[in-house]
């Protein structure tokens, strides 16, 4: 057996196919077997060696677990079909990548409404366009949804983008330090409605994963797609089907204050719009999905649901939850203490109040993002053409909006 040279990789990096060749002087190479070994399994383990090639010519691809650093030695042997083997080693290095600060101004995302070709708009946190992008075309006009975190685990927010119905349902990451368009995230067969996007790390590997909204099967459907591999994480009802009425919305964020990003989805029902929570720790292959609050009914003046978004507002550890009128409501946006609803299922306003600009027939779509770096999430909402940030500091809205940009367009906004 040839030998594989010493790896270096970066953390959450992979080391490729590495090539070796096998031979043996009695049996025939394609009948050598190979195995391989990690001497750290925490770092490298057994799932992260992947063997691969035929015959004389051998592949090792080496995985490293997520977020970890660290030296491991993978050992390759070879057995022949008397049982004799060898062996040879080579060590993988995986080294940390540094960690954004803590904090930190975040860049946020505008997305075209219905009229013009959908294109996503990329905001530097001081309010200069980072990047435009297409991401369903230029024959696509149908709208776009947006929501912004780094979910392709290089340190650079991406923008999530979902078509806004006309369409077949489509979910696309632009890549923010490319601009590059990824492929359809979903599948949604005969699903032409509305999408809802967010972005928040519910595994907790440090890369943000990605929700998708939809109203398919006779309640909110909510998807959970793992960031960098977008491998599905979850697919189930988030809403009870009894009394809906159309509408999906999700939002990501750790409302139970574990360091998880947690669930939030909404929905129109009969009653009122409809708000449900989600442990994220209780959202993966094999688990069931278990509330993180009891079911919120909101007041009708809503609309029929609300447009939903999370993010620590307060700053107590605790994400809050940001709704926004719907279609047709009473034009309203008002943030829920997350900390109220996880520890006595109980609403506790932050902020309710109606942003300037907001169109009825539009609803007034929400984003919390912390804009200016304080650590707080700034409330976002997109009404009428108007993108307005409010300073969290700030709520109930006093004194002048931290941005406040006219669009022009006519068929409204969304934010992220
Ligand atoms: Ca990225
Ligand atoms: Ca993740
Ligand atoms: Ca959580
Ligand atoms: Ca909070």
């Amino acid at each position: 057996m040839t030998a594989v040279a010493d790896q270096s990789v970066p953390a959450n990096g992979t080391t490729g196919a590495l090539a070796f060749t096998v031979a043996d002087a009695q049996t025939p190479a394609g009948s050598l077997v190979v195995t391989a070994t990690s001497s750290d399994p925490t770092l490298v383990p057994a799932a992260g060696l992947v063997l691969g090639g035929s015959g004389g010519s051998r592949t090792v691809t080496v995985v490293p677990a997520a977020g970890r650093s660290g030296a491991a030695t993978v050992t390759l042997t070879v057995t022949d079909a008397g049982g004799l083997t060898a062996a040879r080693s080579f060590v993988v290095t995986v080294t940390a990548t540094t960690p954004p600060p803590a904090g930190g101004a975040k860049p946020y995302a505008v997305g075209t409404g219905g009229g013009p070709v959908a294109t996503v708009t990329l905001y530097n946190p001081d309010g200069t366009v980072k990047r435009t992008a297409q991401p369903f075309g230029a024959a696509y006009t149908g709208g776009v949804r947006v929501a912004v975190a780094d979910v392709t685990g290089d340190g650079v927010a991406d923008v999530v983008a979902g078509t806004a119905g006309g369409t077949w349902a489509q979910v696309r990451v632009v890549d923010g330090a490319t601009g590059a368009v990824g492929p359809n995230l979903i599948v949604a067969g005969y699903y032409s409605g509305l999408t809802s996007v967010a972005a928040g790390d519910v595994d907790g590997d440090g890369v943000a994963d990605v929700a998708v909204g939809t109203a398919e099967g006779g309640s909110p459907r909510a998807r959970l797609i793992r960031g960098r591999d977008f491998a599905r994480l979850a697919d189930f009802a988030a809403g009870p089907k009894a009394g809906y009425q159309g509408y999906a919305e999700v939002a990501l964020g750790d409302v139970t204050g574990d360091g998880r990003a947690d669930l939030l989805a909404s929905g129109g029902y009969a009653a009122g719009p409809g708000v449900f929570g989600w442990d994220g720790t209780t959202l993966g292959a094999g688990r069931t999905p278990a509330k993180a609050f009891a079911d919120q009914t909101l007041p009708t003046g809503y609309g029929k649901s609300v447009f939903l978004a999370a993010g620590d507002v307060d700053g107590d550890g605790f994400a809050d939850i940001a709704v926004g009128a719907s279609s047709w409501g009473n034009g309203r946006a008002a943030v829920y203490s997350g900390k109220a609803l996880v520890q006595s299922n109980a609403r506790a306003a932050l902020a309710d109040f109606a942003p300037a600009g907001a169109v009825a027939a539009q609803g007034v779509r929400v984003g919390l993002r912390d804009v200016d770096g304080d650590g707080k999430a700034d409330v976002l909402t997109g009404s009428g053409p108007w993108l307005t940030a409010y300073g969290a500091t700030a709520l109930p809205p006093a004194g002048a909006a931290l941005r406040r940009l006219d669009t022009g367009l006519a068929g409204g906004i969304f934010v992220g």
